[in-house]
């Protein structure tokens, strides 16, 4: 078995490596310092003849053995990298040392350096932060314990970061849905949002104000009372718990305020809280919440931070990739895939703009044809637009270093209909009797100029 051959320098990091527990591969060995005692540490053997190359050929190397240099004083260092760059030639090192700068360390083809406090400190800051979160945990249940109905309020036409957040809050307090529903003042409307909700067997129950009767406690998941604005509702301006990263709104009272801007999502708030709480994480769960970060951070993309990322990689080795799959790309039905072929078949991409009419369609077609066509050649710009009831609806993509697709959205469309977004995704709707009006007529040829003409101009304009 390769060994791990320790060279410490003095007691006092010798017994700070003992103390942390030795591997059962290693080889501990110390060299005294001269102002202190001789007392030999746990475990440790003096490498006897001091820093030298015979010193270290007694410790017998082998081809595959790795070495740690644990001292702050870069003479010993030096020496140490010198003696087994000599006694055991090719042999890889790990220089352990807070202190000492790179530029201290002699020149070595495979040599790496770490603080060996610094790797400890690193653990402890992690536990405080879930014991941080442990703290809110418990204050969340002490608090809801004596509430009979506790409503999860989640923003309007709730997304995956709101509903991911509001199941792990459910499990967290051990409740059922009977009496700690997901709520919403509007339903859960985005296709890819229902496709969410279907997969994981859940249900956001829409309340009106006066329905906010029903509940003596109220917790806000991924939304702040204040985002209300001007309808918000008397019963929302004091309650229980706020947990959210958007930017803290003043305007309200809660009992519990967990707000924290700097995360991507508050999925990553919520999977802090589970793992603080050490439950048990079952797949449906654990998938919401990746679903959850992937689709407010853009796949880790826009807005990430690292607890974004710690977060996602906790979570992964409990979530279904078959569900997260199902979730993602839910079933395309054949008439889409159809009018899709349709409108591929006269496929071109001017000025960049790729756009594809796919006529009357389901909904949830029109955004997975954006993401599609955005990987046209030469497409910085994807829209795929079809007609949904009474209305022209389109999915706008973009690669990401152009301008901000909601804001060309919603020049798009400006005194016709309604649109909006993030920096790479954007949607728009117009009634067709809007556009009937601007345009004459409605069918797939005169759309399709309207909306190049008109994205071309938005795009143009800065
Ligand atoms: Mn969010």
């Amino acid at each position: 078995m390769a060994r791990r051959i320790i060279l410490c320098d003095g007691a006092e990091l010798a017994r700070l490596w003992s103390r942390i527990g030795a591997g059962e591969d290693e080889e501990l060995t110390w060299i005294p310092r001269e102002d202190e005692s001789r007392a030999r540490p746990p475990g440790f053997r003096a490498l006897q003849g001091g820093l030298a190359a015979e010193a270290v050929a007694k410790l017998d190397p082998k081809e595959g053995d790795g070495f740690a240099l644990v001292s702050e004083d870069g003479p010993f260092v030096r020496a140490a990298v010198a003696a087994v760059s000599e006694a055991a030639p090719g042999s890889p090192i790990l220089v352990l040392s807070d202190r000492l700068e790179p530029e201290a360390l002699p020149d070595h083809p495979c040599l790496r350096r770490a603080g060996l406090r610094s790797l400890i400190r690193d653990d402890v800051d992690a536990e405080f932060d879930l014991l941080w979160n442990l703290r809110m945990v418990e204050d969340i249940r002490e608090l809801v314990s004596s509430r009979s109905k506790l409503g999860i309020l989640l923003q309007p036409d709730p997304d995956p970061d709101g509903i991911a957040s509001g199941m792990a809050l459910r499990a967290l307090l051990g409740r059922k849905s009977s009496t700690c529903p997901l709520i919403s003042f509007g339903e859960v409307k985005r296709p890819e949002n229902l496709a969410m909700v279907q997969a994981l067997g859940l249900e956001v129950r829409t309340v009106d104000s006066a329905g906010l009767d029903e509940f003596d406690g109220l917790a806000l998941l991924d939304v702040q009372p204040s985002v209300f604005g001007e309808d918000m509702p008397a019963r929302v301006r004091s309650v229980d718990v706020v947990i959210d990263h958007h930017p803290e709104r003043p305007g309200y009272d809660t009992e519990i305020r967990d707000v924290r801007p700097a995360y991507g999502a508050t999925a990553t708030i919520l999977t802090g809280y589970v793992r603080a709480a050490g439950m048990e994480v079952r797949p449906k769960l654990a998938t919401a919440l990746i679903y959850g970060i992937k689709s407010d951070t853009q796949l880790l993309g826009r807005e990430t931070s690292r607890h974004d990322i710690n977060a996602f990689a906790y979570l992964h080795q409990w979530h279904s990739p078959a569900l997260l799959r199902r979730i993602e790309r839910p079933a395309l039905p054949l008439a889409g895939l159809q009018a899709m072929g349709r409108a591929l078949a006269a496929t071109e991409v001017h000025k960049g703009i790729h756009l594809l009419v796919l006529g009357r369609v389901r909904e949830d077609v029109i955004p997975q044809v954006a993401d599609l066509g955005l990987q046209a050649e030469g497409a910085e710009w994807s829209v795929a637009a079809g007609i949904v009831n009474s209305d022209l609806v389109f999915s706008v993509r973009n690669v990401g270093y152009v301008r901000a697709a909601g804001e060309v959205t919603r020049a798009v469309v400006e005194g016709l209909g309604v649109g909006g977004g993030h920096r790479s995704m954007a949607k728009g709707i117009i009634p067709l009797k809007a556009f009937r009006q601007a345009y004459g007529r409605a069918d797939r040829k005169t759309i399709g100029a309207a909306l190049r003409k008109a994205f071309a101009k938005a795009i143009a304009t800065a």
